[in-house]
């Protein structure tokens, strides 16, 4: 296919002749054309990954690559005068998901299409996705974010189903977006919408009628679950996910001759952290109505059924009241019944039950129906199996495995740093593109004075370019020639935001006192806080008033700098990783799951400075410790610490002086003057009274070990060795990697 013609037939003149609209809506045409002829539904056996969250981002420039035409494009568009980057303006990115899972279940479709798996995606196909955040006033704001403009990557399909809930039944409509794989075929991601939505129901803000669920059901991702009403919608919106899921499921495997019993030779089912774990007795239910007795349904759901967790933050496992399921779901109550019974008549461990307290314990459902439990990161699965899911370990220990996370190279490499992945090609040929192990290559030119001078070279360029692109959209002024250190994801207390802030606060009084960096030094945060969530918006509003007290203070500026970036999302991702020179992974030990986004960072050269949590461990392993940079307690003494119960924050304030320095400058008069009193005094309080995530026993090791990695900066050689280090070891963290393996351990596709 040749650009040049697709144009001049679409709109009966040349490239040079289109507005940048028009070539936009032709590249979409053409990219959609090439994906169908890459279209083939081999293989027996499919995986269907069913999550909440496909945090896509936009996919021109992603799907040109992987389609290979990237470069002709490119070209064809130069020589008429356009610009590629200003044509990707003009979409939208679909903000489908809130931040690490769903953006793993991304990278998951594009190594699945990558490799030819039979696998395809299942999820929600939301109108606002997550909400826009805008500041005001240092504070967080939420507006909607319509992405589903008239020409968009949505296929509209003729699959509808009807979705029963109590005392109302619904239609849904299934949506298609073409996912490409590098150089192979293309696989799906089904996204199943209401047909009776209505958008009409947002003005500009994200709070609607939350009743009218025929209307709203996928106006947004995760609408506020800080009320009872919000969380009810959660109910609605997963069962309707699974159910069109588990009909569709049901409908191709019969199409390809299956009688139902022999489900788990045509299907196996990816489970993505309980949001779907409804699928288990909504597959069960719909196996009954197609004529199969309960105990061959069950049967059926144990060999088909896989569960992924990607917590260990008891909060964040979903349990569900009885009440709600009985007013959403009717229809699956009896079944979840009938599945806690049985496991109460086999089973003594109690803590086991699917329904306690009157509440629904969906991921004990999915351990005792599924037939794999997997964490996302070694760390983690060892907490799963020796701590947090240990009752469900002794009983089944054959169903436990771990897969670490990985990313796909495509997008987090080769599209958002063209200049280091083709650096990187240049030295050790194309092979790593498939088998990202390759990367291991680079390690002969660890001390190659050219190759150091040159990634060197090519980390400058992404710096001027992240400046550039923060001034243009954002508004920022980036001072290019000094560090870059950047902690980017969700605002959580236990990702300890607020170590990074109490760090930011202890230099800038350093510098007051006259003891400046050598260096001057840049800090750059991006995170949503969800809109409940008061402590997280606290947090990020303390950032924003030290972003406008540090960066006007004559005395302070020169040598420190922090930004804030606004509205956090996968687009901003692409700028801000490859320009980073250190990458902030400083979670609680034993509190995060993986993190992906270190992933990222390590493979565009920047180096760790981290807690030995999630697959930092596996990085720090791999790289070695002059690679990177930890501290912090190890993940068992922070559960020894939360099994006594005996923290107690204020000991370490009154201990250490230049920690308290710190926590009292969150309500001085410098910050006041700038802040809101209610949000600050909240804050202090809390870190003062609680810091339930443990900041301060880490603030003096966390301090001195980031001032050892700006003091190693200045051997700009020694500092290119180690970005080297870590660019040649990031090949295990390759998607592909992660999902070879899902398939030889768990989907077993043919
Ligand atoms: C649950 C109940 C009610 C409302 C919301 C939720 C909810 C929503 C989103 C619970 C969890 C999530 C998202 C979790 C998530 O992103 N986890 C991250 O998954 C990544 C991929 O495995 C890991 O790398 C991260 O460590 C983990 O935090």
């Amino acid at each position: 296919m040749n650009f040049t013609k697709v144009v001049e037939t679409k709109w009966n003149k040349s490239v040079a002749d289109c507005s940048n609209e028009e070539l936009y809506i032709a590249l979409l045409e053409m990219v959609k054309d090439l994906a169908k002829e890459k279209e083939s539904n081999a293989g027996k056996k499919k995986v269907y990954y069913i999550s909440a969250e496909f945090l896509i981002g936009k996919l021109l420039s992603n799907n040109l690559i992987n389609l290979g035409v990237y470069d002709e494009v490119k070209g064809i568009l130069e020589n008429a005068g356009k610009n590629l980057a200003e044509i990707e303006e003009i979409e939208m990115e679909p903000s489908l998901g809130n931040g690490g899972l769903g953006r793993l279940a991304a990278c998951f479709l594009d190594s699945m299409a990558t490799l030819g798996l039979n696998g395809d995606g299942v999820g929600l196909n939301y109108h606002f996705g997550l909400f826009k955040q805008v500041f005001d006033n240092n504070l967080q704001k939420e507006t909607p974010n319509p992405w589903i403009t008239e020409n968009s990557w949505l296929n509209r399909t003729e699959v509808c189903y009807p979705v029963d809930f109590g005392g109302m039944r619904v239609w849904s409509r299934m949506y298609d977006i073409d996912v490409c794989g590098y150089n192979n075929r293309t696989t799906k991601l089904h996204l199943f919408d209401i047909e009776s939505v209505s958008e009409i129901m947002v003005d500009d803000t994200i709070h609607f009628d939350k009743e009218d669920i025929a209307r709203n059901l996928t106006l947004f991702l995760y609408p506020d679950d800080s009320d009872e009403q919000g969380r009810l919608l959660r109910v609605y919106q997963q069962y309707f996910m699974v159910s069109n899921a588990a009909h569709l499921i049901l409908d191709e495997a019969v199409e390809k001759g299956s009688n139902l019993y022999d489900l788990a030779d045509y299907v196996a089912i990816q489970i993505n952290d309980t949001h779907p774990s409804m699928v288990i007795p909504e597959l069960i239910r719909q196996l009954g109505q197609r004529g199969m007795l309960m105990d061959d349904a069950i049967a059926v759901v144990k060999k088909v059924c896989a569960y992924t967790n990607h917590t260990i933050l008891a909060e964040a496992l979903e349990k569900w009241p009885l009440y709600f399921l009985e007013k959403a779901v009717p229809q699956l109550m009896p079944i979840i019944r009938e599945l806690d019974n049985r496991v109460r008549k086999d089973i003594t461990d109690e803590s086991t039950y699917i329904i306690k307290d009157n509440l629904v314990h969906m991921a004990h459902m999915d351990i005792h129906y599924g037939y794999s439990v997997n964490g996302v990161a070694y760390l983690h699965t060892e907490i799963l199996k020796n701590t947090e899911l240990n009752n469900f370990y002794k009983l089944y220990p054959e169903k436990f495995n771990n897969k670490t996370n990985g990313i796909t190279f495509r997008r987090w490499f080769m599209e958002c740093n063209p200049e280091l992945s083709s650096y990187v090609t240049s030295l050790i040929g194309e092979g790593w593109k498939k088998d990202a192990s390759e990367l291991d290559k680079l390690s002969t030119y660890l001390d190659d004075a050219e190759v150091q001078s040159q990634i060197l070279a090519i980390k400058e360029g992404k710096k001027v370019d992240l400046k550039n692109y923060l001034a243009a959209t954002q508004g920022l002024n980036v001072n290019p020639e000094s560090i870059f250190d950047i902690q980017v994801k969700r605002l959580h207390e236990y990702k300890r935001q607020q170590l990074n802030v109490l760090y930011i606060i202890h230099k800038y009084m350093e510098i007051k006192a006259g003891n400046k960096p050598s260096k001057p030094i840049t800090v750059f945060f991006g995170a949503k806080a969800a809109p409940a969530y008061i402590i997280a918006k606290d947090i990020i509003h303390l950032i924003l008033c030290l972003q406008q007290i540090i960066n006007n203070d004559p005395d302070v500026s020169p040598y420190l700098n922090v930004f804030m970036v606004e509205n956090y999302n996968v687009t901003l991702a692409e700028r801000l990783i490859p320009a980073c020179d250190i990458s902030e992974q400083i979670s609680l030990a034993s509190k995060e799951a993986s993190g992906t986004g270190n992933m990222k960072f390590m493979l565009n050269g920047a180096v760790t400075l981290g807690t030995m949590d999630g697959a930092n461990v596996e990085i720090a392993e791999l790289v070695g410790k002059d690679n990177i940079y930890t501290f912090g307690e190890d993940s068992q003494t922070v559960i020894d610490r939360y099994e006594r119960g005996d923290y107690c924050s204020r000991a370490y304030y009154e201990a250490d002086p230049e920690l308290k320095r710190a926590v009292d400058f969150i309500v001085s008069d410098t910050v006041m003057n700038v802040g809101t009193r209610e949000n600050l005094e909240r804050l202090y309080n809390e870190l003062l009274n609680k810091d339930w995530f443990m900041t301060f026993p880490d603030f003096q090791e966390y301090v001195a070990t980031r001032e050892k990695a700006y003091a190693d900066y200045e051997n700009r050689e020694e500092w290119a060795r180690k970005m080297l280090v870590n660019i040649s070891k990031a090949g295990f963290f390759s998607s592909d990697r992660t999902i070879e393996q899902y398939n030889a351990d768990i989907w077993k596709l043919n």
